[in-house]
């Protein structure tokens, strides 16, 4: 019999049932989500819905304990993989005065949190990309054992952060990890008339990396080119650019409607793609999942969810004067 997917990329049955349990943690965290927006209890939600296999793959192949993570506004897998609960990211939908990301200050999606290196991100896209050449830089002088992970949309791709991020990497062959998670859309925008080249990864060779374009479906290929580039960036060996094609299965945001610029037989198309589904069918095809350890974890999964809803929506807000707090000095 051949030897199984994971199994050849040194993952065991339990790794990649975490993966999956991760997976429809972020899933149904986002779900929920929508319903607290629809019910005029959240004021917005940006989704990760199917991007989840390309987060929490290419999170499980980094260092939780060394690596840094500069994460854009989809990537709650890899957050969770990286230890923000649901709750906190409850907190942060809820804009509470706990929310770790930013006492509620900020629209969700902007994570931060320095306990689990999750670095703070800004509104304006891509600003992340020279940050996570900065830390890089920063850990390379001073000799560092770190990787940097950063992440955008592939019409992130075309901004000025972008090339002159990668350019830099490049130079000075930093160990960062390029990965634009490419859902087909920027905003109403379709990747034909965002992109002069083919691909994403087209880009690398201009930049002295190597690129790759990988299926964002499939969080096993994610984990494997994403684990490669991590130990060449370890070598010193530099940067890579990796692409993870998916497709954004909501609007762009709980303020968009997407019927206006997308047929719905392509959502309905890229569903029978979704990553939760397909990934699940994985591990029951070779016996790591069965229908009643699935119900196991969708139950676990719901209770982390409701506790996280509740324990948010009690939560206090913070109070009007930390409106003033980190914006002028305290002298
Ligand atoms: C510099 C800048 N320009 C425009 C925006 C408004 N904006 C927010 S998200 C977005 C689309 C980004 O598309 P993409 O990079 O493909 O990411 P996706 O949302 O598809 O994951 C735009 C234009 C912004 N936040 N910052
Ligand atoms: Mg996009």
């Amino acid at each position: 019999m051949a030897e199984n997917r994971h199994h050849v990329l040194g993952l065991s049955d339990e790794k990649v049932l975490e993966m999956y349990e991760t997976m429809l943690l972020a899933r149904r965290i986002d779900e929920r989500m929508w319903l607290l927006n629809r019910a005029g209890k959240i004021p917005f939600v940006i989704s990760c819905q199917g991007q989840e296999a390309a987060q929490v793959g290419a999170a499980f192949a980094l260092d939780k304990e060394k690596d840094y993570v500069l994460p854009y506004y989809r990537d709650m897998g890899v957050v969770l993989t990286f230890g923000m609960s649901p709750k906190e990211l409850m907190l942060s939908g809820f804009a509470k005065a706990e929310d770790p990301n930013s006492g509620g200050r900020q629209m969700p999606g902007h994570f931060g949190q320095k306990r689990n290196r999750i670095v703070t991100g800004s509104s304006p896209v891509t600003t992340q990309v020279p940050h996570a050449v900065g830390v890089a830089l920063a850990g390379k002088m001073e000799r560092k054992d770190l990787v940097t992970f950063v992440t955008f949309g592939e019409g992130s791709s075309n901004q000025g952060d972008f090339h002159e991020g990668a350019n830099f990497a490049g130079v000075h062959k930093l160990p960062v990890i390029f990965m634009c998670e490419n859902n087909k859309y920027a905003i109403s925008v379709p990747i034909e008339k965002q992109l002069g080249c083919e691909k994403v990864s087209d880009r690398a060779i201009g930049y002295g990396m190597p690129g790759f374009t990988v299926d964002g479906n499939d969080p096993l290929e994610v984990y494997k080119v994403v684990k490669e580039a991590a130990n060449r960036g370890r070598r010193g060996e530099g940067p890579s650019l990796i692409e993870t094609v998916s497709y954004r299965l909501t609007p762009h945001s709980s303020d968009d409607d997407d019927r206006s610029y997308r047929a719905p037989d392509e959502v309905a198309k890229a569903k029978t793609k979704d990553p939760i589904i397909t990934f699940g069918a994985y591990l029951k095809e070779t016996g790591v999942l069965n229908d009643e350890l699935e119900k196991e974890i969708n139950d676990r999964v719901m209770k982390q969810v409701n506790e996280a809803t509740d324990y948010a929506e009690n939560a206090p807000y913070a109070a009007p004067e930390h409106a003033l707090k980190y914006v002028y000095g305290d002298k």
